[in-house]
């Protein structure tokens, strides 16, 4: 079944992974058409885990970007041949499924190698009429070929030999074969020449085929002292040859081909099918044959499907995101909306939290809230709108809570409470894990700026460690190439905030904020980056690029 992925945005928040998960068992619930798979594309905080675990539910799986990947679009349903088979099973193959080639295994689905229609080619428009053709047989595979009986056992399973038909007077067949053939690689084809035959037994050939004898009359022979294999074939000497040829192991002819991972990006494979004479490459994991993906895979590649959660704009999406499908948007922020190339869902209201549009789209499709997803919707919201304390709550997002909180058995507030203290206090994180754990990139007015906010019950510490904050911010705006970088510490109990920046002098010099010293700001009553702080970075962004 197809998938639809569902994804929060980067330096994933509890809203983002929290409404990811429990849209998606709805949206499996409702529909069967596809699998609805919730995804994160980064670490989750300390927080979100605490909810999971609270919920008792399983955590979205981690996936690093969305790009197209050979596993999505490579065939799997491959006609494969053993290396034992001899050519003329291969042959056959290729002929009655119209194939131009084919992949090699063992007989435990091993991957070996690569054989086409062009490497068999090559074998049979050699010019070597002068030289006698060596061919590496195997027994086994001889005498599926002539589809014959063994009549007498050899010593070596595999030999190397030249074929030699006595077609010639016993007299004129001697002298000849003493001119052409090395006695030990000598495959001799005979009809039932009795004097042949005899001297035969007493020579060294790796083996002896008799054609134009009845099988029985074949077992009336005495073979009594030859050490060689000897093949009772029912066809001429013609078709004989043939045979001999066709009994060639595949293992004889197989090419190589470094294969491809399922996990590998298609257009990193794109390159190297091209240069294959089979324009296709095998896949294997873990030694073994999965699939073959072929230019007309890479033509028809599939794009990921994907619905946003929490976020609309590209820069804040699972890297790839230009390559899928968006089929779903479901936020509560601002319009940066990423352009989509087909008509798309889109749920957006200005209210508290994601999982609140979620929660409305199980109302909507009346489905029963199971408690554990009434856990996760609750954990979101509450976080979203830090226990309710943030202007982003609506109303919509109370009667949610209220309900969610019945079916949880739990008091919104203590709950609130519990999740806030899941996460460490400022002194105990590494200013690495506070700054990047909830990040997010915005452009405006050619502006490309980063804010990033952490939520502590007490700004008291923020002396301690604001130095180093302010050391990391330096290295995020560079890593990440943006003009200005900030960090917006907001202490939930006493609903303030405290904002460190990198310094963007132009627009600093207007903010709205009370400066308390050098990049650093302190912002009475700020508990929301979206409907506070964003819309004053906005104003003055617009204000200085007058
Ligand atoms: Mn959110």
């Amino acid at each position: 079944m197809e998938k639809i992925f569902i994804c929060g945005h980067k330096n994933p928040d509890t809203d983002s992974v929290a409404s990811a998960a429990s849209y998606a068992y709805l949206k499996n619930h409702l529909y069967k058409d596809h699998e609805y798979v919730p995804i994160r594309c980064g670490n989750v905080n300390d927080q979100t885990k605490f909810i999971f675990q609270k919920a008792d539910y399983v955590l979205p799986e981690y996936m690093k970007d969305i790009y197209p990947k050979v596993l999505d679009s490579m065939t799997t349903s491959v006609v494969t041949a053993e290396e034992k088979d001899p050519l003329s099973k291969f042959m056959r193959i290729l002929r009655e499924k119209n194939l131009r080639f084919m992949p090699i295994v063992d007989s435990d689905n091993e991957y070996k190698g690569m054989l086409g229609v062009n490497d068999v080619t090559e074998l049979f428009l050699r010019d070597d009429r002068e030289a006698k053709p060596v061919f590496t047989l195997r027994a086994d595979t001889l005498r599926r070929s002539l589809r014959g009986t063994i009549l007498n056992v050899g010593k070596d399973e595999e030999f190397q030999a030249s074929v030699v038909v006595a077609t010639m007077a016993y007299d004129d067949f001697n002298k000849h074969v003493e001119k052409v053939a090395d006695e030990e690689h000598t495959l001799l084809i005979t009809g039932n020449r009795q004097n042949i035959l005899q001297d035969a037994f007493k020579k060294k050939y790796p083996a002896i085929i008799i054609v134009g004898l009845s099988e029985e009359a074949c077992k009336s022979l005495d073979f009594n002292g030859y050490e060689g294999w000897v093949f009772y074939s029912p066809f001429d000497s013609s078709q004989t040859i043939r045979c001999v040829e066709m009994a060639t192991p595949i293992k004889k002819l197989l090419n190589y081909v470094e294969p491809a991972s399922p996990y590998d990006y298609v257009d990193a494979v794109a390159d190297n099918i091209s240069k294959t004479s089979t324009k296709s490459l095998p896949v294997v994991a873990d030694g073994k044959l999965v699939g073959v993906i072929t230019s007309t895979d890479i033509l028809k590649r599939k794009h990921a499907k994907l619905i946003m959660m929490d976020h609309n704009e590209a820069t804040q999406a699972i890297d790839g995101v230009e390559t899928a499908e968006l089929v779903e948007i479901v936020d509560h922020h601002r319009l940066g909306t990423i352009k989509t190339s087909s008509p798309l869902t889109f749920i957006a209201k200005p209210v508290g939290s994601t999982c609140t549009l979620v929660y409305q789209q199980y109302k909507l499709h009346k489905v029963e809230i199971p408690k554990k997803i009434a856990f996760l919707l609750l954990g979101g919201m509450l976080s979203d709108t830090v226990i309710m304390k943030s202007p982003t709550c609506t109303k919509e997002d109370i009667e949610a809570i209220n309900e969610l909180s019945s079916i949880c058995g739990v008091d919104a507030k203590e709950y609130g409470v519990e999740i806030f203290s899941a996460t460490d206090s400022l002194t105990s994180r590494t200013a690495k894990d506070i700054i990047g754990t909830d990040f997010k990139i915005f452009e405006e007015y050619g502006v490309r700026f980063g804010i990033s906010q952490a939520e502590t019950v007490t700004l008291a510490q923020l002396s301690e460690v604001k130095d180093a904050l302010k050391d990391e911010l330096l290295t995020v705006k560079e890593s990440n190439k943006l003009d200005w970088m900030m960090l917006l510490v907001t202490d939930i109990i006493k609903e303030e905030s405290q904002l460190i920046t990198t310094g963007f002098a132009p627009a600093e010099q207007i903010f709205a904020y009370k400066k308390l010293e050098d990049t650093l700001f302190f912002l009475p009553g700020v508990l929301s980056r979206k409907k506070q702080l964003l819309p004053e970075i906005s104003r003055i962004l617009e204000e200085i690029s007058k």
